[in-house]
């Protein structure tokens, strides 16, 4: 039953949005044409929107906004990534699930998804705000062959990834706060938070979280968010699909990833430098160790800031939370 439901979702994603024919459907599956219109309702009911018409068949209008594996997997382009899913209705973290199946063994690629999650985390114990059925909130398992402090380039590769598939989905032109934050008109509208297990002999895993603020309307944020973050919904005045996004996202990492194993931080360096808003104005970056005031310069190789301070030095920044 799942393989034919499967093998029709197929034919429709390969007929991108144009009629698949009731006898080719029939053919396909080897099954009679009622039993063809039967899967049909199926769809329907899990929330397909599908057009019939007489002699030219059926196409599928819209897909129903649920980031189950199968509307994720239907229709993804990538080789590795998301070709594993784990799809959680509630979750305390994906961070955390992730991690123990990276811990299992899971292979690079693999992805936790949660509609909602009750614990979402940020940077130093900080909390991300999950509401369920609004956002994308997931966790990819890699398993690169980079030493501990480059992995710090890796949140910077998510983020220009999350950009250009924010681009392509909806036309929106979102911006890049370093090091981990993705801002719409200075309200933040994607997180991301990157971990590592790691031992002496280099790392293991990295688990990389992403929070996308997706189809969140502005009473869906608790009152001390409502004037720091957004959501696509509420930039773009419409609702996306999350699945589409998802898809769109795997695909432009795997891409990106694939060009970082090969040609090193270069090619990710100059596209995040052009996404950045932080570079070139004068900032305050708040590091566990103090406040450092200057002019933001670039990122060295290592995905590092370079702040400009008033005395004339080039201060490194590891971590912090950067005010513009
Ligand atoms: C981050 O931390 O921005 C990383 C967020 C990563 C979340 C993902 S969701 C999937 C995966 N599973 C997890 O448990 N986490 C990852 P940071 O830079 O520390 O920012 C946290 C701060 O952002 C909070 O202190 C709030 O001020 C703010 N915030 C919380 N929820 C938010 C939301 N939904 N949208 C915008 N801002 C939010």
């Amino acid at each position: 039953q799942s393989l034919i439901r499967k093998q029709l979702l197929e034919a429709f994603s390969e007929a991108e949005g144009n009629f698949v024919s009731g006898q080719i459907i029939s053919d396909l599956l080897g099954c009679s044409r009622t039993a063809v219109w039967k899967h049909i309702e199926d769809l329907r009911k899990e929330g397909y929107e599908l057009e019939a018409v007489r002699r030219k068949g059926y196409r599928i209008l819209s897909k129903p906004d649920s980031i189950s594996g199968d509307a994720v997997a239907i229709g993804l382009k990538t080789r590795y990534m998301g070709r594993q899913i784990v799809h959680e209705q509630s979750a305390g973290s994906t961070q955390k699930i992730a991690h123990s199946f990276a811990a299992e063994g899971a292979p690079e690629g693999t992805v936790v998804f949660a509609e909602e999650q009750t614990e979402g985390r940020g940077r130093m114990s900080r909390s991300w705000h999950s509401p369920k059925g609004t956002g994308i909130w997931m966790s990819m398992i890699l398993r690169p062959s980079i030493p501990v402090n480059k992995t710090p380039q890796l949140t910077l590769l998510t983020a220009v990834a999350i950009v250009q598939a924010i681009e392509e989905v909806t036309g929106l032109h979102p911006v890049i706060k370093w090091p981990n934050d993705i801002m719409m008109n200075g309200k933040k509208l994607v997180g991301i938070l990157t971990e590592l297990q790691a031992e002496a002999d280099g790392v293991h895993s990295v688990i990389i979280g992403c929070g996308i603020n997706v189809n969140q309307q502005i009473n869906d944020f608790p009152e001390e968010l409502r004037n720091i973050a957004t959501s696509v919904m509420i930039e773009k005045k419409e609702s996306i699909n999350r699945a589409l996004l998802i898809q769109h996202i795997l695909f432009r990492f795997e891409e990106l990833y694939e060009q970082y194993l090969q040609h090193g931080f270069s090619p990710v360096k100059l596209l995040w430098e052009a996404y950045a808003i932080s570079l070139n104005r004068q900032i305050i970056a708040r590091t566990l160790h103090g406040s450092v005031k200057g002019k933001a310069v670039g990122i060295d190789d290592d995905g590092v800031l370079l702040v400009h301070t008033y005395d004339g030095r080039i201060e490194k920044i590891y971590s912090a939370d950067i005010e513009i």
